[in-house]
């Protein structure tokens, strides 16, 4: 497909479908300006115009008006695709779009474009490498304000910076090693074997600050589940109504009220959060009780946070602990009293005393709910950080064959082995930006976007 595909030129729909203020369609590729030319009349010939400038026309078919539109033109190198390029601003009628686009396509020399394929072209004429063009899926895709501000830095090149600093570190070492098998006969020492080891853990210990960032870095992206359980009554639903600011979930005084589990999404302090409140995991003979049990069990099973409700007349529920133990769960857990307003009966070890009724200890709750689900981490969006699996599995394999090397430099020292060690970490690190990614791979990523992009 990568042969190919710079010769087309592609069109697409730029913005989202259906009615708005404004459409935009996208060209591009070496013919842009000669097929918009055939369809457009303005007072500038769109092959003449010169880059990054603004034209009012007309859209025809023959002597039919289709749209008053304005021509955006973009002259390579200098464009998002590093092509010929051209975006046309119509009314925001999907009608119209349709028509331009039809007209567009009837030309030969243009086709529809691919999912992401104008962030693909923008890969291959190199104005971004493979983390920043992923990097343009996850803004795009980004529900909360930390999540944009980790996928943008993700865009200004803060992760390719550092994984080329760590590709430069190990440039560096292996040429030590390289010269050691040029000069083999001379038995000429270029580094000793101390520092060598001690320079390639240096380079373990960095990968290993990076993989480390991956549950934070997922955590920002894709934000938690959490799941609220606990015995009929002690105000589940109620927790989950407060966290949401409204009244999403009944809530009675008759126990067993919710039997289904509700999943809604909030935002807290940009942490996206999917809460799930569920029936608990009372025991019933009754058989749509039994499916909302179920689904308790497969949300505890999901789930990255349980929030273990009990209330003040119950305490926490040791059934519902003894299910939790038999779950298995490796999700963190936070105990929480609810209905203080009532008065305490019993001194009991939780982590919050709240009341979703009259909302004390909420705030001091959702605090800590925050700090339990980033933890202690060193690590903030500022940082150059792993969010995505792909570049985890690439910096595990670059990790493990430096594992290897410093285990072949201590036993035998044999230079063929290590620099074919130290080779492969770094093509692994080099897949991460892209340098070498096989095309399968390229499909796969860049198949995930949508069409336009
Ligand atoms: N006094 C007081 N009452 C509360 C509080 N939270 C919930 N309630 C009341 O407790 C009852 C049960 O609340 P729900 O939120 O429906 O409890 P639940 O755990 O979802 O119950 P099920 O869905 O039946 O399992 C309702 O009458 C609520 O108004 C609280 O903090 N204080
Ligand atoms: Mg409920």
């Amino acid at each position: 497909m990568n042969n190919i595909i710079k010769e087309d030129t592609i069109v697409a729909l730029a913005t989202p479908p259906g009615v708005g203020a404004i459409s935009v369609i996208r060209l591009s590729g070496p013919q842009s300006f000669m097929v918009v030319d055939e369809i457009f009349s303005g007072e500038v010939q769109i092959n003449r115009a010169n880059t990054h400038t603004l034209h009012y026309g007309k859209i025809l078919n023959e002597s039919e008006i289709i749209d008053d539109v304005l021509i955006s033109v973009f002259r390579k190198p200098n464009s998002y695709t590093g092509e010929n390029s051209i975006e046309i601003s119509t009314h925001g009628s999907p009608l119209v779009v349709q028509k331009i686009i039809s007209l567009l396509l009837c030309n030969e020399n243009v086709r529809a474009a691919e999912p992401g394929e104008f962030t693909m072209r923008a890969f291959l004429n190199n104005k971004i490498d493979l983390t920043q063009a992923e990097a343009v899926a996850d803004l795009i895709n980004s529900r909360t304000i930390i999540s944009l501000r980790g996928a943008r830095n993700q865009l200004d090149g803060l992760l390719s910076s550092k994984v080329d600093e760590l590709r430069g570190k190990l440039v560096n070492i292996s040429s030590f090693i390289e010269l050691e098998l040029d000069f083999v006969e001379e038995e000429i020492e270029f580094i000793k074997k101390n520092e060598l080891i001690s320079k390639i853990k240096i380079m373990i210990g960095e990968i290993d600050y990076l993989l480390d960032s991956y549950s934070f870095g997922k955590i920002i992206k894709e934000g938690i589940n959490v799941v609220i359980v606990g015995e009929p009554n002690v105000g589940k639903s109620s927790i989950l109504n407060y966290m949401l600011k409204e009244s999403r979930a009944i809530v009675s005084d008759i126990p067993g009220t919710t039997r289904d589990t509700i999943r809604e999404e909030v935002s807290i302090d940009g942490l996206l959060l999917r809460i799930h409140d569920t029936a608990g995991f009372r025991a019933t003979g009754e058989v749509i009780e039994k499916e909302g049990v179920e689904r308790s069990r497969s949300a505890v099973k999901n789930a990255d946070l349980i929030l273990f409700v009990g209330d003040v007349e119950l305490g926490l529920s040791s059934q519902v602990e003894i299910e939790l133990k038999e779950l298995n769960t490796s999700a963190n857990l936070l105990k929480i009293l609810n209905k203080t307003d009532l008065g305490k009966k019993e001194k009991l070890l939780v982590d919050f005393e709240i009341s979703a009724k009259t909302g004390e200890g909420m705030t001091e709750f959702i605090h800590g709910l925050k700090e339990k689900v980033l933890g202690e981490s060193a690590y903030t969006e500022k940082d150059a950080i792993v969010s995505n699996l792909r570049h985890y599995q690439c910096l595990e394999r670059a990790k493990e064959n430096l594992v290897k090397a410093v285990k072949t430099v201590e036993e035998s020292f044999s230079g063929e082995f290590v620099a074919s060690d130290l080779r492969a970490a770094e093509t692994a690190l080099a897949e991460i930006i892209g340098v070498v990614t096989p095309d399968d791979i390229l499909n796969n990523i860049f198949s995930k976007f949508c069409i336009g992009k």
